[in-house]
């Protein structure tokens, strides 16, 4: 069988997302670096974003698509729910995670703050000001950390990539 590749860099939450499905699967995997804006990329993601995988014929995009055939294509621990509410769950989740948490803690707080200067950039602190309440208040709404003690599924490596990031340059 060809070898499954994810087309993308490790420093994405996307593609770290999707490198947490194969790892948790068990399932042997290349990471390789994209060209970014190239016509081999846009061929193969039209919308110009990371990741994207090749697996023999396959090829997919978005990282939803990307964890769910990694979970139903090999053997190796479930990560989603067998039951309908379950499952359903999970969706919300993920659907929230990139709605109301990817915005304020990656883009406003972590970018502006890490990548921002890493890049010899300056970070606007009051960007950073703005969203840090709106992170506060969305954490306290919903009971993140009982969520990621409850299950071990495709929704918490979303989460935990965002959160680990976030806590992981609190200080910086
Ligand atoms: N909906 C896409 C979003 C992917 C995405 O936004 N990836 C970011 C990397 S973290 C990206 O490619 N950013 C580069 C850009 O927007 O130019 C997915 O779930 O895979």
């Amino acid at each position: 069988m060809s070898k499954l590749v994810i087309h993308g860099f490790p420093e994405s939450s996307y593609v770290r997302t999707a490198r947490m499905a194969l790892e948790a699967k068990g399932v042997p995997y290349e990471l390789q670096p994209i060209e970014f804006g190239s016509v081999d990329h846009l061929a193969m993601h039209p919308f110009g974003k990371m990741p994207y995988m090749t697996h023999g014929d396959v090829t997919l995009y978005e990282t939803s698509a990307i964890t769910r055939y990694v979970d139903e294509n090999f053997e190796g621990p479930a990560l989603q729910p067998v039951d309908v509410v379950g499952r359903a769950r999970m969706s919300q989740w993920i659907s929230a995670i990139i709605d109301y948490y990817y915005g304020p803690l990656i883009r406003e707080y972590v970018i502006e703050r890490v990548a921002v200067p890493r890049r010899g950039g300056v970070t606007d602190e009051v960007r950073v000001a703005a969203a840090l309440p709106i992170v506060q208040e969305r954490i306290e709404l919903s009971k993140i950390p009982s969520l990621i003690r409850r299950t071990w599924q495709a929704q918490n490596f979303r989460l935990l990539i965002v959160f680990l990031r976030r806590f992981s340059f609190m200080s910086a």
